[in-house]
């Protein structure tokens, strides 16, 4: 955690007086703001500061940590479901959010990505999916288009990007939304998932405006003013099938894809723990 920051959290305030870094016009800036209008309806209705937690990794994204003035730990590259596990496991009663890059949460910490899901952790995951590492100047991550050209790849991406969305849902998470990187949209999904008890992932896009700024226009779509089911998994697939993260004319679903509780690892935990046995 940043001194700056330690010092301004005694002050009562949701917001921090760091100065963000971000470029001019980053659409980080309307993630922030989501979770902050989010966050500040919570505290008006009698929630404290530190009835939340807050995880972040390495990345632009990442710098979220500086300005939300809320407890929690910025950690190594790709360490953000891990390190949120453990806040949770400890202090069950917090309200866990973990928010990393593609490169964060695909790359580097990719397998904790998937564990996360697999064990049905109960924490909030929010990954800004702006298709680069920006933060090192714009290399391409696991979903980044094959053909897209950098400094480190002047004859153009190879490979194919992995789908986010299908290895949330084939790994067993039991909540899984996108949203675009619009302040009102990324209130508004945490608002529908902050009951949801178990792993919450929520992808946002987010054109990086330097490095990756694609063509969104008139492409997005709302599922559940489609009259998409939410709890059938294989309806879930299909929808995460429609936007492979390489076209550049195909639709692209936003809201919820999948929504189903379970029993979440620390129930499954605490059961074997005190009782011996898990309840499945
Ligand atoms: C283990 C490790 N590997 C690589 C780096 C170098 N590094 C710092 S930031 C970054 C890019 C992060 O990209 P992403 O997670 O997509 O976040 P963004 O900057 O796009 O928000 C990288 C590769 C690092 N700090 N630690």
């Amino acid at each position: 955690m940043s001194s700056d920051k330690t010092k301004i959290n005694k002050n009562k305030s949701l917001r921090t007086t760091i100065l963000p870094t971000w470029c001019p016009g980053c659409f980080n800036f309307q993630i922030l703001s989501g979770v902050q209008n989010f966050l500040e309806n919570e505290i008006k209705k009698g929630k404290k500061l530190d009835d939340f937690a807050i995880v972040s990794g390495i990345g632009c994204n990442s710098k979220i940590f500086d300005y939300l003035n809320l407890p929690g730990a910025n950690t190594l590259h790709g360490r953000v479901p891990p390190t949120c596990t453990g806040i949770k496991l400890a202090k069950p009663k917090l309200k866990v959010f973990g928010f990393s890059g593609d490169g964060d949460a695909y790359a580097e910490g990719i397998e904790h990505t998937i564990h996360a899901a697999r064990f049905n952790t109960d924490f909030t995951y929010i990954v800004h999916n702006n298709q680069v590492f920006a933060l090192t100047l714009g290399q391409p991550t696991p979903v980044t288009e094959k053909g897209y050209i950098d400094k480190s790849n002047p004859s153009g991406n190879f490979l194919l990007p992995l789908n986010p969305l299908k290895l949330m849902l084939s790994s067993g998470a039991s909540f899984v939304a996108r949203v675009f990187a619009n302040s009102e949209q990324v209130r508004d999904i945490l608002e529908k998932s902050k009951n949801h008890k178990g792993f919450v992932f929520i992808e946002i896009i987010q054109p990086c405006l330097i490095f990756h700024h694609n063509t969104y226009e008139n492409r997005f779509y709302n599922l559940q003013e489609s009259g998409h089911n939410k709890e059938d998994l294989s309806q879930a697939f299909c929808k995460s099938e429609e936007f492979d993260y390489v076209s550049v004319e195909s639709k692209i679903p936003l809201g919820i894809f999948y929504q189903k509780e379970r029993e979440t690892f620390q129930e499954l935990k605490l059961d074997r723990r005190y009782n011996g046995k898990s309840k499945n």
